[in-house]
């Protein structure tokens, strides 16, 4: 009896520290970002810790698809002002001391506290998705691709390991109920995030992946502007606060790419987007230029805006709330 009074006292313990009550399940999301020049990607890792602490979603864990060294200390940076110092953030190896200007990284890295000092002490990303992924039940992960598809090639092409004997390919196939990815232009044209780091790892891992995915393009982003309201309304204790004035300067809004494939991860369409496209699928070429086409029609989307006036506006406006709000 003892033993089992122990039991029951645990698993109270446990049901009222954990963050989301039993039964009520929230979107799961893991996600994989390149955190350099753009500062949309501290956006994006903003809304995911507000939603988290929310309890709107479950943040897993962050990877860094870049190899500089600054960009797990960065990620980290962002969770620890939430107050979140737990979230696990993987990094693509080996790190290096690569930079890109505007860097806000290094300075996110260097300048704010956080609980990864060097992406080079941080784990390795294929293996902490594994673990991820294998801890989870079927159908229960949502992958947020905010960057290159390195890790994600890697995880497609991983093998059996301690977390799980299934090989990359089917542990997705089985955890992962959809991707989200910031990456293309739809219907057509040619975006950085798939042409510029290895175009044939983004065609392999796009044309690969066996489970459904949403698409967010160049065209969704570049017409949203927000962030300039955290230079007079967050604290100077703000990382994101710092990755905007570094990179845009003091007061100015910038495109938003990143932050609506979070939206969309934690909300769905909501009154914020629509689908561009009944059927078909998407379509990469070797130079990483993308086109929608009609055939084959696969579970694939890309985000539009609603037709109606001031749509982008109005999730400018949803981001700018987010980014200064108190969870
Ligand atoms: C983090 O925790 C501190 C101390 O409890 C609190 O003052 C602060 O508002 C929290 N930050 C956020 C962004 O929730
Ligand atoms: C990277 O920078 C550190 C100092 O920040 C230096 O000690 C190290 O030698 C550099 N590594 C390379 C490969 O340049
Ligand atoms: C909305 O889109 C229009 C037209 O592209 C643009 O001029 C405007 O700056 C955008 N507004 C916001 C808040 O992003
Ligand atoms: C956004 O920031 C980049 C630097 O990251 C800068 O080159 C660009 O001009 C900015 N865009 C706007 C609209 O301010
Ligand atoms: C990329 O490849 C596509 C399809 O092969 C082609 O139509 C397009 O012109 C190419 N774009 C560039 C910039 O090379
Ligand atoms: C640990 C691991 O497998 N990392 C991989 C991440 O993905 C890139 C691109 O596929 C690989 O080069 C790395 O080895």
């Amino acid at each position: 009896m003892l033993i089992k009074y122990t039991q029951v006292a645990a698993l109270a313990l446990l049901a009222s520290t954990a963050p989301f009550a039993y039964g009520h399940s929230v979107p799961k999301l893991i996600i994989d970002t390149d955190i350099f020049i753009g500062c949309d990607d501290a956006a994006a890792l903003a809304l995911a810790n507000l939603f988290h602490a929310r309890g709107q979603i479950e943040l897993l864990g962050v990877m860094v698809n870049t190899p500089s060294r600054f960009g797990a200390p960065a990620v980290s940076a962002i969770n620890t002002y939430y107050n979140h110092t737990r979230i696990p953030v993987g990094a693509l190896k080996p790190v290096d001391n690569s930079t890109a200007a505007p860097d806000y990284a290094r300075l996110l890295a260097t300048a704010f506290p956080g609980y990864v000092k060097d992406g080079a002490d941080a784990p390795d990303a294929v293996p902490l998705y594994r673990q991820l992924l294998a801890g989870q039940e079927d159908g229960a992960v949502t992958v947020v691709s905010i960057g290159y598809l390195e890790n994600l090639s890697g995880l497609l092409r991983s093998t059996g390991d301690v977390f799980s004997h299934m090989g990359g390919f089917e542990l997705v196939e089985r955890k992962v109920k959809e991707m989200v990815v910031m990456g293309g232009q739809y219907p057509s044209g040619r975006e950085y995030n798939f042409y510029n780091d290895n175009p044939s790892l983004t065609d392999f891992v796009i044309d690969q992946w066996p489970t459904p995915m949403v698409f967010t393009g160049n065209e969704i982003g570049s017409n949203i502007l927000a962030g300039a309201v955290l230079t007079d309304h967050a604290p100077a204790t703000d990382p994101v606060r710092a990755a905007y004035i570094a990179t845009t300067g003091a007061g100015l809004n910038n495109y938003t790419w990143d932050p609506t494939a979070v939206m969309y991860a934690a909300f769905g369409l909501d009154d914020f987007f629509v689908y561009g496209n009944d059927v078909g699928s998407i379509s990469v070429s070797s130079n990483g230029s993308d086109v929608w086409e009609k055939h084959p029609t696969k579970d694939q989307h890309y985000l539009a805006f609603p037709k109606k006036k001031d749509a982008n506006v109005t999730v400018a406006n949803a981001i700018d709330r987010w980014l200064v709000a108190k969870p």
